[in-house]
């Protein structure tokens, strides 16, 4: 009979495997996924069997969720890292990686690190933001070890991926939590400096009862499109709201009795429904070139 685990790691052909007993193994994988196009991803959770040759991952289990850049299955949250100092934090960019949580069932969880270097009140204006659509949202500081305990919580039996722009402090907050990792850390500088970024490929740790994987800033998680008319499905705000609107089809721009427009202000933030705007523009304008 099978053993199942969950692969944290995949180079050259081999996996790294940890199987149900808690026992990290190597694997090999067998040519048959290279013949259906399916390549074992971190994250996947896979049957492995013992044969002459040693062990080697036979199934893939079906998957929750699948992101291609970075290749990683069945997250339970994306960590969204901001910096309360430098660099600024960047909400569009927020707001997409939201966009694809909502749409592949993903929780986000906003982490706005380097609170060490702010004022007291610099995350109210983000708060009030993103406070409408329920989102937890974790002050931190990988340097001082605010909001450490909290992201461990988070990390606890979920399968976590650390997401934002680069030199926010991903590396150096899982480094706050699980010190014995030693990841690469110095954000933009390295990346000058040495041409390439800092964070390589992608590697799930078996930490705090969960795993967490490390991303490069420039990630973006990169999945599939999707129609103008899903986006507001992947707001909380506005979610399930149509149907109080008069179109059917209804993307709360400027069509007349439409019934997401009363709320910005009180249930939808002015200054989400405004990138909520340029983020449906964009999709449209995408989509008027996919046939060209
Ligand atoms: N003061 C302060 N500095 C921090 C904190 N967290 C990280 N830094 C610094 O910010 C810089 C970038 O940190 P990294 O952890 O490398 O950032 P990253 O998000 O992993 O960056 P990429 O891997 O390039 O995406 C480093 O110089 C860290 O020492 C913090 O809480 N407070
Ligand atoms: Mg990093
Ligand atoms: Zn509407």
């Amino acid at each position: 009979m099978a053993d199942t685990g969950l692969i944290l790691k995949g180079v050259g052909g081999f996996y790294t495997v940890l199987s149900d007993n808690g026992t990290e193994i190597v694997c090999r994988a067998r040519g048959r996924f290279r013949k259906d196009g399916i390549t074992p991803v971190v994250g996947d959770r896979v049957e492995y069997v013992e044969d002459g040759e040693g062990r080697s991952v036979s199934k893939i289990l079906p998957r929750r969720n699948i992101f291609i850049r970075p290749a990683v299955a069945n997250l339970d949250k994306l960590i969204i890292v901001a910096s309360l100092s430098a660099p600024k934090p960047d909400l569009m960019l927020m707001d997409k990686l939201i966009i694809r949580c909502e749409k592949h069932n993903v929780e986000p969880v906003i982490v706005l690190n380097k609170c060490d270097q702010a004022d007291a009140d610099a995350a109210d204006d983000i708060r009030a933001q993103y406070a409408p659509a329920g989102y937890t949202i974790i002050i931190a500081s990988a340097a001082k070890g605010d909001g450490v305990d909290a992201i461990k919580a988070e990390i606890a039996g979920n399968i976590c991926c650390f997401a934002g722009q680069s030199a926010v402090g991903k590396s150096s907050l899982i480094n706050a939590i699980v010190p014995e990792l030693a990841l690469e850390t110095g954000g933009l500088s390295r990346k000058t400096d040495r041409g390439r970024h800092t964070t390589r490929h992608a590697q799930l740790w078996h930490v705090c009862g969960g795993a967490v994987l490390d991303t490069p800033g420039f990630s973006l998680l990169e999945a599939d499109e999707m129609e103008p008319k899903e986006l507001c499905e992947c707001y909380r705000e506005m979610r399930g709201k149509r149907i109080g609107c008069r179109f059917g089809e209804c993307l709360h721009r400027s069509e007349p009795d439409c019934a997401v427009k009363p709320l910005i202000g009180t249930a939808l933030s002015p200054e989400r429904y405004e990138r909520y705007l340029i983020i449906l523009d964009e999709l449209i304008e995408k989509r008027k070139h996919k046939y060209d």
